[in-house]
């Protein structure tokens, strides 16, 4: 008797790869998969956080950096004037609705220079399937390394008071 050839059935095989919208103010919205990512310069980081739940986690990260990516879609601020990026907000989810809020200038080289990364592979693992991760090595607790990343949203548009 001839047994069925088993294929690798598992739930992350099946799926297509992840693609993260980019959108919001920017000149060349796009629709990027982690493969598409890796044609940025790549980094390498460990980072260490603290889970309120899970206490101390270590991983190792690669990927570009978010303000290289985010950049190279034409944000809509003057670049000559490094006051015009002050007000872009930028939006990251994850697919099971997680958001945070990041500032341009947070990641911004004149300015916060937190070298947030758009991790393309965890511990070694691609993450193809499930999409890039957030990678902020900077910060102490892990809420902010979202995971599953569909969606970036640039915003130059925040009101000001009054
Ligand atoms: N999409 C998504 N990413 C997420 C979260 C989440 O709820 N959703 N939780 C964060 C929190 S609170 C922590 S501490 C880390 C935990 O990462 P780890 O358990 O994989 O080390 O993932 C972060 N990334
Ligand atoms: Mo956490």
């Amino acid at each position: 008797m001839t047994l069925p050839i088993t294929e690798d059935s598992g739930p992350a095989a099946d799926r297509p790869p992840a693609r993260l919208a980019l959108t919001g103010d920017v000149a060349r919205p796009a629709r990027m998969t982690v493969d598409d990512l890796l044609a940025w310069p790549q980094h390498r980081v460990r980072v260490s956080f603290e889970c309120a739940t899970s206490g101390t986690r270590h991983h190792r990260f690669t990927g570009p950096l978010l303000h290289t990516v985010l950049s190279a879609a034409g944000p809509g601020f003057d670049p000559a004037r490094r006051k015009d990026r002050l007000r872009f907000l930028i939006a990251v989810h994850g697919t099971d609705g997680h958001r945070v809020l990041l500032s341009w200038a947070e990641i911004d080289p004149d300015f916060g220079r937190a070298p947030v990364l758009l991790g393309v592979s965890i511990d070694g693992v691609p993450l193809d399937r499930t999409g890039p991760q957030l990678v902020l090595p900077q910060d102490r607790c892990g809420a902010r390394h979202i995971s599953g990343i569909t969606g970036i949203r640039v915003d130059g548009g925040y009101p000001g008071p009054g």
